[in-house]
């Protein structure tokens, strides 16, 4: 069954003005956007977003961060698609990222707080629904 998933173009993609670049990615490894929405999110959206991270170091400016300008929101769909975007993306830190993967070829370590590394992509079917319930409720 097609799966779908929740990504976001952090603020630091929408500045740098790589959204294009971003979602072609996710179009050219074939999957469909069906939910595409530019939008400045509130605390409150970000503090649900992103609750098993609350009480952590990064926390604060995590959301700091993510209040700093506008994100675009979409949803993805295809089979495998959590597991498919997550490898596009890379790991967390950029610095590291594999080359060919969003972060690596796109992302670098700013020396801040939190880590700006451009994309969000669920990490389970639970979250994605979980998370596209917050973003496009
Ligand atoms: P997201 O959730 O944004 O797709 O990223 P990851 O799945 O790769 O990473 P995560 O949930 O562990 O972290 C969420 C968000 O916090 C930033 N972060 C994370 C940070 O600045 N410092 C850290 O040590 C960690 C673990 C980056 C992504």
């Amino acid at each position: 069954m097609s799966q779908r998933t929740l990504v976001l173009v952090k603020p630091d993609g929408v500045a740098r003005g790589l959204t294009g670049q971003i979602l072609a990615r996710i179009e050219a490894k074939g999957y469909t956007l069906t939910r595409l929405e530019l939008m400045t999110p509130t605390r409150e959206i970000l503090e649900q977003h992103y609750e098993e991270h609350r009480g952590k170091p990064f926390f604060e400016p995590l959301v700091q961060f993510m209040l700093s300008g506008p994100v675009v929101a979409a949803v993805a769909e295809g089979d495998r698609v959590i597991e498919g975007f997550r490898s596009l993306a890379g790991a967390t830190e950029p610095t590291t990222a594999a080359p060919g993967t969003i972060r690596g070829d796109l992302g670098r370590d700013w020396g801040e707080k939190v880590q700006k590394n451009l994309v969000h992509g669920s990490d389970s079917p639970e979250s994605a629904e979980r998370e596209i319930g917050i973003w496009f409720a």
